[in-house]
């Protein structure tokens, strides 16, 4: 996970380093082993001098390697709404791998990925009709952003090919993803990536501890308008935003702003694009956030939540203009109108697991659930304020961010050691920048959000 700007891992590691054991393997791997695997978005050197290794899981629960029950406060990577080893999921998973385990995407396909996209766009806003298959988040951007500039081009409006992102947005990885993306860590090693200008971030000082969407900073998308005056709208192909900041610490949007948006992009013509990757498919108490914010994108990113993260599935979710002008473009009907796609685009196995899942979120209402228990959990997370270094507190349906005072000189270290004392006492939860982020899953009761912000502040008071 994407650290932000005002990241200093490099200080952060000498620190480590002064104080920890050389690699010496745990109690299930050598030393050669946690060697060989580079991990993702993880301090690989302090991770392997002291391993954090899950075996198994079950409901809203881990269990370690070395038998210590764990709670899952970030329902995996924001993935698992539905809790784990649903047996709904597992049963199709299995029965589809053992009956069409690959069926190759291109010009030839197989029942489920229609049935699939047919679910999606019953659950996603009027509007948008079409699904394109993607096997993750970071894949689902850069084909969003694909589609927008084939788009304008195939309307003869060539010139329409920047983007604009937002300061502190997360768009995943890729070079599309980094390009519009606002975390600077997540994009210095990289050099250039595409064409892309920002708008600011809309964390204000006066909306501090706000609950649910602040009052103020709707202002702030009236930047576009600077951007558009700047750029001219002849030259800018889609603005990308998440309609709720899930990586750079939960950013609810100010009330209005999403509005805001959506007006100045429809008087200049440039397509809008939320990025649902963390809040489609429940998380904000509603199906899609759009829904729950009341703002239709023209194109709209899913992930994570779609298999409930037991397989890997991205889906793209666009207005029926866009893919009516590809086809309309296309030439002869044999032509590949849009030359993209991935091996594993529309997997069988991925498309099961995406059928399971969708089916249990909506047979056991659980947006509706997460509705229902939001006041809840933001009522149990904002008892955090007044503890030691709670600098702000922000949260929209299931999701929660806790900033923290900066450690002199290491604006890194006391998320990071947040995030270990809470690992000790059998609670996962994820640091990143100088945020902590909570995410339980959908199925989490009253008593388990209890014990889980209990020892949160418990593992805050014993901070250094
Ligand atoms: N867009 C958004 C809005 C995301 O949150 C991606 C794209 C990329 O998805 P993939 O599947 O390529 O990782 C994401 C992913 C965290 C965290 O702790 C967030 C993500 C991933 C891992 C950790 O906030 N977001
Ligand atoms: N690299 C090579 C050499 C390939 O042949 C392919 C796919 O055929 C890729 C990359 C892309 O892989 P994927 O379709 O899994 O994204």
């Amino acid at each position: 996970m994407p650290d932000n700007v005002e990241s200093h891992p490099e200080t952060q590691a000498e620190t480590q380093a002064e104080t920890q054991p050389e690699l010496q393997g745990s109690s299930v791997l050598s030393a050669e082993e946690l060697r060989a695997h580079w991990m993702p978005f993880t301090g690989n050197r302090q991770f392997k001098r002291s391993p954090r290794l899950f075996a198994s899981a079950e409901g809203v629960y881990y269990t370690t390697v070395d038998g210590r029950k764990v709670f899952d406060g970030l329902s995996g990577l924001w993935t698992c709404g539905l809790g784990h080893c649903r047996p709904e999921i597992s049963e199709a998973v299995s029965k589809q791998i053992a009956t069409l385990d690959y069926s190759p995407g291109f010009q030839y396909g197989h029942p489920l990925s229609f049935k699939l996209a047919h679910k999606v766009v019953e659950l996603t806003p009027a509007g948008l009709d079409q699904v394109f298959f993607t096997d993750s988040g970071s894949e689902t951007i850069d084909t969003a952003l694909k589609m927008a500039r084939g788009y304008w081009r195939s309307r003869g409006m060539p010139g329409k090919s920047k983007f604009i992102g937002r300061i502190k947005g997360y768009h995943g990885v890729n070079y599309g993803g980094i390009g519009v993306g606002g975390i600077g860590f997540n994009r210095k090693l990289f050099g250039q990536s595409v064409d892309a200008d920002h708008i600011p971030h809309t964390v204000l000082p006066e909306n501090d501890f706000s609950r649910g969407m602040p009052e103020k900073g709707a202002h702030l998308a009236d930047e576009l308008e600077e951007l558009v005056l700047l750029h001219d709208a002849s030259n800018i192909a889609a603005v990308v935003v998440e309609p709720m900041s899930g990586t750079s610490g939960v950013l609810p949007p100010p009330k209005g702003y999403l509005n805001r948006l959506r007006e100045i992009c429809d008087k200049h013509n440039i397509l809008l694009i939320f990025d649902e990757v963390i809040t489609g498919l429940g998380r904000m108490g509603s199906l899609p956030g759009a829904e729950e914010f009341g703002v239709t994108p023209d194109i709209m990113t899913l992930a994570k939540q779609i298999t409930n993260g037991a397989q890997p599935l991205g889906a793209v979710v666009t207005k029926a203009d866009i893919y009516d002008t590809f086809m309309d473009q296309g030439g002869p009907d044999y032509m590949v109108e849009f030359p993209h796609g991935y091996t594993y685009s529309a997997h069988p196995v991925a498309c099961a697991a995406g059928l399971a899942a969708l089916d249990v979120l909506e047979k056991e209402e659980l947006p509706q659930r997460v509705k229902s228990m939001s006041a809840y959990f933001e009522n149990a997370v904002h008892q955090l304020k007044g503890a030691p270094y709670v600098k702000d507190i922000r949260n929209y349906g299931f999701a929660a961010g806790v900033s923290l005072e900066h450690y002199p000189g290491e604006p890194l270290r006391r998320p990071f050691e947040l995030g270990l004392k809470c690992f000790d006492k059998g609670f996962y939860i994820r640091w990143g920048a100088d945020t902590v982020q909570l995410a339980p899953a959908f199925v989490v009761t009253e008593q388990q959000i209890d014990s889980f912000i209990n020892a949160v502040g418990e593992s805050l008071h014993e901070l250094p």
